[in-house]
């Protein structure tokens, strides 16, 4: 999906996201009493936190599932395909409600099968599920007494859908979470409708109503619900469009009703929860809070029927292993049909990562973030068990010479073994670093991972880029930070031996981090491709901003050098530059490496 200009949503971004955070910072760098409350709920200890949330740390890889009336027109309306992901089709189209209402008649989840479901995320190696109690249409798929446009009154599948799905999962040992649109209700009269002048007027005579007469009717008695019924471990708020504290207060001491319970940050009101919920990208580099990357396996969480951008398998176990190498978790969404289908294509994708879970699982759960920055094949995860560190090599790119070099490495090995085979490998010094001696064939297909038992704790000397014998510094792609945002998958593609940063999209960004031993100045040089003429990218420098237009190449890989002026690096140490798309008339472009030249 694209962000769109107007009801794009950065700008919650930015109040949700980057202001909390902010004031985090503040209030924790300020210290006292003010601070501990900001950043856990009142009266726990950070001991209690940890065991609260201990079984979510080990689980890293859960189901989302977006389930609900908007997959019977499944991204369609009056015969056109509706922009943005299909469970806004309402809200995209303005349906009026009663006509939004008839599809509900389709919805007869004739062939939902909730064992089958459970099963299938067990056998995809997740340990929990997530599932839209309520979505932003307003529909309940239990049985509220709180409004009657729920499955049970109003749909044909004419029963509570959430009730065995839970029961499934426990059964199996999943632990079970909610999804619940608590602001916004495109239906029930008074709730948020995302961006309208007032909010709550809607598009239909029959949403108006006030807010807070919504979340007293409706939203407050769900919650209250499904809490009490369902006993859910996760409470999955979304979109707190007109949520203030005072609002969020309403909703905070029902979570009492489920002792334990783990929360996300989109209740709004300032409430931080316990998970921060990146969406549909990775962080470039691991956070120093619990957080699960949401991330849909095409393009869309409600189901499209014309949505066939699935992500490849082997992208699929890339990110999770990419997000336990930063610390997080992974909640990967699949969209099932009006008759309760799960389609074909996100069956198989679980079931192959599920293969590969089976052999590799020990390198994913219950581990921590990596102790490397960077490592130019893949990622790496590790644990400490009895005093004994183990690291997990994630290969993703497997050396065609038979050498694996772990750059940095400065702890002593005591084994190496492929994961998958337990075969011995060799460890040799290469320079001051250590390397494996691997077959030359890949063992996996998709991630080969190898087992590092160290002697110690893991010991890295993070190496940065510096400047070359002649001062010039030359910032890869590999040792970029790359923040991708809304699909726009930012990758490494090409050759080996030339890589290259391929599409990031208008909301991305890449970043380096260069060391340098004194002061001096220099011009800023990006190799770059464009396809289309008048793409502009900004090189952040500090609060210095340099623009520069992409010049049209003559292909995707014939790269131009474009210059971007003049930085002056005030003094030695660690620095940083990023490139930021200049969002109006954003166009495709791909980025090389980046060159720093010496000035006089
Ligand atoms: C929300 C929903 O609107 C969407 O339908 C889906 O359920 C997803 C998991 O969550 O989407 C968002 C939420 C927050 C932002 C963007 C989309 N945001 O912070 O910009």
């Amino acid at each position: 999906m694209s962000p769109a200009a107007d009801s794009s949503p950065g700008y919650f971004l930015i109040m949700t996201r980057i202001l909390p955070s902010l004031v985090a910072i503040l209030l924790t760098a300020l210290g006292g009493p003010l601070a501990g409350a900001q950043t856990l709920p009142s009266a726990e200890s950070p001991e209690d936190r940890a065991a609260r949330l201990a079984w979510w740390r080990e689980a890293r890889f859960g189901l989302f599932i977006h389930w609900g009336v908007y997959a019977v027109p499944a991204g369609c309306y009056e015969g056109r395909p509706i922009d943005w992901t299909a469970e806004w089709i309402m809200r995209r189209a303005k349906i009026p409600v009663a006509t939004y209402q008839t599809f509900a008649q389709d919805f007869t989840a004739e062939n939902y099968d909730p064992e089958a479901w459970a099963a299938l995320a067990v056998e995809a190696g997740m340990k929990y599920m997530v599932v839209t109690s309520k979505h932003h249409d307003g529909f309940a798929l239990f049985d509220s007494k709180a409004s009657n446009w729920n499955a049970v009154q109003s749909s044909a599948a004419r029963r509570d859908l959430i009730a065995p799905l839970a029961a499934a999962a426990r059964k199996r040992g999943l632990r079970f979470g909610l999804y619940y649109s608590q602001a916004q209700d495109w239906t029930n009269p008074g709730g948020a409708k995302w961006e309208e002048p007032d909010l709550t007027g809607g598009w239909d005579e029959s949403q108006r109503g006030r807010f807070d007469d919504y979340l007293s009717a409706v939203s407050l008695p769900q919650v209250r619900e499904l809490l009490t019924k369902f006993q859910p471990d996760i409470f999955w708020w979304d979109t707190p469009t007109l949520m203030t504290p005072e609002r969020a207060a309403l909703f905070t001491p029902l979570l009492a009703l489920r002792p334990g319970i783990i929360t996300n940050d989109r209740l709004g009101g300032d409430v931080p929860g316990d998970l921060k919920t990146p969406e549909q990208h990775i962080p470039a580099t691991g956070l120093d809070y619990d957080w699960e990357a949401c991330m849909t396996m095409n393009d869309t969480w409600g189901f499209n029927r014309s949505d066939l951008n699935w992500k490849s398998t082997t992208t699929l176990l890339r990110n999770l292993a990419d997000i336990a190498s930063k610390g997080g978790n992974f909640l990967l969404n699949v969209g099932p049909t009006a008759r309760g289908e799960i389609p074909e294509a996100s069956i198989q994708r679980l079931r192959e990562m599920g293969r590969w879970m089976k052999v590799n699982g020990e390198s994913i759960y219950g581990t921590s973030a990596s102790p490397f920055k960077k490592l130019p094949w893949g990622r790496c995860t590790q644990k400490t068990h009895d005093g004994v560190t183990t690291l997990y090599l994630h290969v993703f790119e497997w050396p065609s010479d038979g050498r694996l070099p772990i750059p940095g490495l400065k702890s002593e090995i005591g084994r190496a073994t492929l994961l998958a085979s337990g075969e011995t490998l060799q460890v040799v010094s290469e320079r001051s670093d250590v390397a494996l001696v691997v077959p030359v064939e890949a063992p996996d297909p998709h991630v080969s991972v190898i087992t590092l038992l160290l002697k110690g704790p893991a010991l890295v000397e993070t190496i940065l880029p510096r400047p070359d014998a002649d001062g010039n510094l030359t910032l890869g792609p590999k040792e970029a930070d790359l923040h991708s945002t809304f699909g726009n998958v930012v990758q490494l593609a090409g050759p080996a031996h030339d890589p290259y940063i391929a599409h990031p999209g208008a909301e991305s960004w890449i970043g380096w981090e260069f060391e340098v031993s004194g002061a001096g100045a220099y011009e800023v040089i990006a190799e770059m491709a464009a396809k289309e003429a008048g793409a502009r990218y900004t090189a952040a420098w500090g609060k210095t901003k340099l623009e520069a237009e992409i010049p049209v190449s003559a292909g995707a890989t014939t790269f131009l050098p474009v210059s971007f002026g003049r930085i002056e690096v005030a003094s030695g140490g660690v620095h940083q530059i990023s490139f930021h798309p200049v969002k109006q008339g954003w166009k495709a472009v791909q980025l090389r490496r980046v060159l720093l030249r010496p000035l006089p």
